[in-house]
C-alpha cells in the first residue's frame, strides 16, 4: 500500500493541512514536519463585496477529519445560509441552513476536495479536504505544520493549496526522529 500524507495549505494565512497514509496501530512512531512556503509575492487578498446580511457573515465547517467521518456543519451566526458542495465522488448536497438549524451532520465517505459555498451569500465559501489517512495536518499563518506519531517507514507527504494545487516529496520516518519535509510552491502558469 501506498503511504503518504497530506498538507493543505489556506490561501491568506497559508494554513496547511499535512497527512501521511498508512496503519495507525503504532503508539510511538516518528514526526514529519517542516514549512511550506510560496515562491512569489502573494496576491492582496480581493475584497470581498459584503451585499447582505453584513453584520455577521460566517459558515464554519469543521474539516479537519479524514474519509468516512461525520462532518459537523455549525451555524453560529443566527442567519439563513444555504450550504452546497461540489463533490464528484461523494453525494453532493444543497440545503439551507435557517438559524434555528445550528447543526447539519453530513458523512462524507470517500477521499476528495471538495468546494463547499452558502448560495445565500456569494462571497463565502470553503473547503473540506477528506484524506484516506490518519496523518495530516494543517499549516499555521507561518506556514509550519507537524504531524506526531507516524508509525516508522517510507512516505510520500502531500501539500494541496487551493490556488496551487498539490507537491509532494519523499519522508522516510524513524522512530522517536523528526523527518523535515519543507516546500515552496510555485506561483502557477
Ligand atoms: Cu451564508
Amino acid at each position: 500500500m501506498k503511504k503518504y500524507a497530506v498538507v493543505l495549505a489556506a490561501c491568506a494565512s497559508v494554513a496547511l493541512s499535512v497527512s501521511i497514509g498508512a496503519n495507525p496501530a503504532s503508539a510511538a512512531g516518528g514526526t514529519v514536519s517542516g514549512t511550506v512556503k510560496y515562491d512569489g509575492t502573494a496576491p492582496t487578498p480581493k475584497k470581498v463585496e459584503v451585499t447582505k446580511d453584513k453584520e455577521v457573515c460566517g459558515l464554519h465547517p469543521h474539516f479537519e477529519e479524514p474519509a468516512g467521518s461525520t462532518v459537523d456543519i455549525t451555524n453560529s451566526d443566527g442567519i439563513l445560509h444555504n450550504i452546497h458542495t461540489y463533490s464528484t465522488k461523494n453525494p453532493s448536497f444543497n440545503m439551507a441552513q435557517p438559524k434555528f438549524k445550528k447543526v447539519i451532520k453530513t458523512k462524507v465517505d470517500k477521499p476528495e476536495v471538495i468546494k463547499v459555498t452558502c448560495d445565500a451569500h456569494g462571497w463565502m465559501h470553503g473547503w473540506w479536504v477528506a484524506t484516506d489517512t490518519p496523518y495530516f495536518a494543517v499549516t499555521d499563518d507561518k506556514g509550519n505544520y507537524s504531524i506526531a506519531g507516524v508509525p516508522p517507514g517510507s512516505y510520500q507527504v502531500e501539500v494541496w493549496q487551493e490556488k496551487l494545487g498539490t507537491m509532494d516529496q519523499k519522508a522516510d520516518v524513524k522512530d522517536g526522529a523528526t523527518a523535515t519535509t519543507n516546500f515552496t510552491m510555485k506561483p502557477k502558469g
